[in-house]
C-alpha cells in the first residue's frame, strides 16, 4: 500500500489532518508535542469509479464506492513534531525520521496562520513565520539525508576507488525506501555519475543528498489552518517562496468536524466535495450550527474545499503519478470469479504494464500470462501494454494442468 507521512513542526495540525483522513482518534491538543509516537492509519484517495460509465452496480472489496466515487485505501503516518536537531537524534528525532523514511511521499503540514511561536506554543495568528517553518524542517530533512549518505559513501569508499554504482549506494541506503532509479537520477542531477566515492567532497555529498531527498520523498506543502486570520497572506507568501512545489490550502479542523457530523447523520458530505448539506437541523446544538456556519464562511467560501482529500489525491495522482486500474476475471460482466462487480481498485505506478498488474495479483498469473483484455472495449492487449488511469483489465493466462 502507498504510504504518506505527515511531517512538520509541533502544533501545526498533523494529528487533526490524520484523524480527519482516517477517522481515528489520535490525541489533539493545544500543547506542544502532543503526539509522542508515530501512528499508522488508513486514509483514502478518491477517483471516478467506472461503474457509472459501464452502467453496472459494483460490489467493491478492497475499496469503497460512494455516489460513483471510488475510495481507494492508502496508509498514513502521523509523526511527532520535528524540531531543530531532529536529524542528530534530538527529541528522538532520528527514530521519527526513520519512520518518515518508510513513506513514498510526504505532506509537510505548516500552520499558515503563523500562530505557533518558536517554542511550539499557540499564540496569536501572525506571530510565527510559516515560510521559515518550512525551511527549518527542510534543513532537518537535508541534514538527516546527508548524514546517511555520508555514512554510505564512506562505507563504499573503503573499497578504494570504487565508482559510485547505484547498486552500492542502494545497498547502503536500503532501509529508506530509496529506489535505484532515485539514486541514478540524483547521481545524474548532481553531476556525480562515475566519480569515485573516495573523491566525493562534502559539497558533493550535500548536493547529492538534496537531490535524493527530493526524488525519493516528494513533498507537498500543506498550508493548514486557512480558516484563521493571516492565513491567506501567508499562503500567498508560501506559494511565492516555494514556486517549484505544490502548496495546498487546507483546514483540517473543518474536514474532521464534517466527517464526524456525517458519521452521526447530521449532514451529507462526501470527502473532497465543495459543499455539505445539513440533513437534521433540529438535532444540531447551537454550537454545532455555529461551527458549520463558520466552516461555510471561513473555509468553503474562501478556499472552495477543506483541502484534506484534495491533498491526498494530489499526492498520489499528481506527485506520484499513480493510475487506478480495476482487474476483473470476467471481462463481459466486469466481475471476479465469484461475480463481484469491479471488486478491486489498484494504484499502479506510472509506466506499469499489464504484466505488472498480473504480478500484483499473483506471481503465478504473471508467469502463465498470454495477453490482457481491455474489458471496456473488448480489445486484446499485449503483456507490455502500459496501463492507463481507469482501465478495467482481464489477464488471460494459460491454465495450469496436473
Ligand atoms: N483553526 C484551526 N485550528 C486547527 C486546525 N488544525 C488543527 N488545529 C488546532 O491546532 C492545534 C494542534 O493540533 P494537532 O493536530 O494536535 O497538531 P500536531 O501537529 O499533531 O501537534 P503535535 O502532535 O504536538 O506535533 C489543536 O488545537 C487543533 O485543534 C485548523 O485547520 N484550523
Ligand atoms: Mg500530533
Amino acid at each position: 500500500m502507498i504510504r504518506i507521512g505527515l511531517i512538520g513542526k509541533t502544533n501545526t495540525g498533523k494529528t487533526t489532518f490524520f484523524n480527519a483522513a482516517t477517522l481515528k482518534y489520535g490525541e489533539v491538543s493545544t500543547y506542544p508535542f502532543t503526539t509522542k509516537e508515530p501512528q499508522f492509519g488508513v486514509g483514502y484517495v478518491r477517483a471516478l469509479c467506472p461503474c457509472r460509465e459501464l452502467n453496472v452496480k459494483d460490489d467493491p472489496q478492497n475499496s469503497l464506492c460512494v455516489d460513483g466515487w471510488r475510495f481507494i485505501p492508502i496508509e498514513l503516518i502521523d509523526l511527532p513534531g520535528l524540531i531543530k536537531g531532529s536529524w542528530s537524534g534530538k527529541g528522538l528525532g532520528t527514530q521519527f525520521l526513520s519512520v518518515a523514511a518508510q513513506a513514498d511521499a510526504l505532506l509537510h503540514i505548516v500552520d499558515a496562520s503563523g500562530s505557533v511561536d518558536a517554542e511550539g506554543r499557540l499564540t496569536k495568528p501572525g506571530m510565527g513565520n510559516p515560510v521559515l517553518d518550512v525551511y527549518d524542517i527542510e534543513v532537518e530533512m537535508l541534514l538527516w539525508f546527508s548524514r546517511l549518505v555520508k555514512k554510505a559513501v564512506e562505507r563504499a569508499s573503503k573499497r578504494a576507488g570504487e565508482t559510485p554504482s547505484d547498486e552500492a549506494l542502494h545497498r547502503a541506503l536500503g532501509g529508506m525506501k530509496v529506489r535505484r532509479e532515485h539514486i541514478a537520477r540524483a547521481l545524474e542531477a548532481s553531476g556525480l555519475e562515475g566519480k569515485p566515492f573516495d573523491k566525493w567532497s562534502d559539497a558533493d555529498i550535500r548536493e547529492f543528498s538534496g537531490r535524493l531527498r527530493d526524488f525519493s520523498k516528494p513533498t507537498i506543502i500543506i498550508a493548514n489552518k486557512m480558516d484563521l486570520a493571516k492565513a491567506e497572506e501567508n499562503y500567498e507568501r508560501l506559494k511565492e517562496e516555494f514556486r517549484d512545489r505544490m502548496v495546498i490550502p487546507c483546514c483540517s479542523e473543518a474536514e474532521l468536524a464534517l466527517r464526524r457530523a456525517e458519521q452521526k447523520g447530521y449532514i451529507k458530505y462526501i470527502p473532497g466535495e465543495e459543499a455539505f448539506k445539513v440533513l437534521a437541523d433540529e438535532k444540531l446544538t447551537k454550537e454545532q450550527r455555529w461551527a458549520l456556519n463558520y466552516f461555510q464562511e471561513r473555509v468553503f467560501s474562501k478556499i472552495i474545499r477543506t483541502g484534506v482529500q484534495f491533498a491526498l489525491n494530489a499526492c498520489v495522482f499528481k506527485l506520484l503519478g499513480m493510475n487506478v486500474v480495476y482487474p476483473v476475471e470476467d471481462a463481459s460482466r466486469f466481475s471476479n470469479g465469484r461475480g463481484r462487480v469491479l471488486p478491486d481498485a489498484f494504484l499502479m505506478p506510472p509506466g506499469s504494464t499489464a504484466k505488472d498488474l498480473a504480478e500484483r495479483i499473483h506471481s503465478d498469473l504473471a508467469k502463465g500470462m498470454i495477453f490482457a483484455i481491455d474489458a471496456k472495449s473488448g480489445l486484446r492487449l499485449p503483456s507490455d501494454y502500459v496501463l492507463r488511469d481507469g482501465d478495467v483489465i482481464k489477464i488471460v493466462a494459460a491454465t495450469k494442468r496436473g
